[in-house]
């Protein structure tokens, strides 16, 4: 939902990428609060003087401005939301129990430790075994999620039980670069008979209202990142290979 006002409805700008993960777990969030804001799309190329000035210490979105302040970092930006917007009609992001927070806190920070960590090596691999090595190490991680799903839904639809919370923001804001790994890298990481409860879980995160359209297609997320392969000089059109069990 994208406001039309300056700063949007609530005051809110979003300095954003579309095909980033950090940038997708911000829009959700403000999608289930219901809340207005300007998207900004920005360049990794020439950032603007905005987001320069918004996020001197690292220099990368999302960033989101409220009332002219700026929250830098995905996870904290989706906490603030939480935390700044808590009498709109829809459930906590955070759950209200210290404990339940905490959890949810500890596994939301093992998918940037974990599951960015030994995925972005899928990309940068040169060669097959690189790249079944690194994609057996995020199916373990994935498996190692299945399990805190078991634990943390208590037999419900999400991390966060009955509505999204943390875990499944975070996580979910990955789902579109995780399909689009088999068709670019080869390696097929998202896979039901590994994780069948997690397969489960991302159809009915991505059928979601506050979810829908902002999860890319894979053909996008392809072509997107030919573009950025061949800058990096790495290989393109990588053929299939099967991970052992
Ligand atoms: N830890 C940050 C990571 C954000 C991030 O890596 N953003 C990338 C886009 S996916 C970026 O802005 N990169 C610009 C750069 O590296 O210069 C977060 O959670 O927000």
């Amino acid at each position: 939902m994208e406001g039309d006002g300056p700063g949007g409805g609530e005051g809110l700008t979003l300095l954003g990428l579309w095909p980033s993960l950090f940038v997708i777990r911000a829009r959700i969030a403000l999608n289930l609060k219901g809340l207005t804001y300007v998207y900004t799309e920005e360049s990794l190329y020439e950032k603007s003087e905005l987001l320069l000035k918004s996020n001197p210490v690292h220099k990368k979105v999302p960033v989101l401005i409220h009332d002219g302040k700026p929250v830098c970092e995905s996870q904290i930006i989706v906490q603030y939301i939480d935390e700044a917007f808590p009498n709109v009609a829809c459930a906590p992001i955070l759950p209200s129990d210290p404990y339940d927070r905490a959890v949810a806190r500890f596994w939301a920070s093992y998918v940037d430790d974990m599951l960015y960590r030994t995925w972005v090596p899928i990309f940068r691999g040169r060669t097959a075994e690189e790249r079944v090595q690194a994609a057996t190490q995020v199916v373990a991680v994935l498996q190692t999620l299945e399990q805190a799903f078991k634990k943390c839904s208590k037999g419900k639809p999400f991390f966060g039980g009955d509505s999204l919370g943390l875990v499944d923001v975070v996580l979910g804001g990955h789902l579109g670069w995780l399909y689009a790994t088999e068709a670019i890298c080869g390696v097929k990481v998202v896979d039901a008979t590994k994780t069948p409860l997690l397969v489960a879980w991302a159809e009915r995160f991505c059928a979601l209202d506050a979810v829908k359209g902002l999860i890319p297609d894979v053909d996008r997320l392809v072509e997107y990142n030919k573009t950025r392969r061949a800058g990096l000089g790495l290989p393109l059109l990588l053929p299939y290979v099967e991970l052992q069990q």
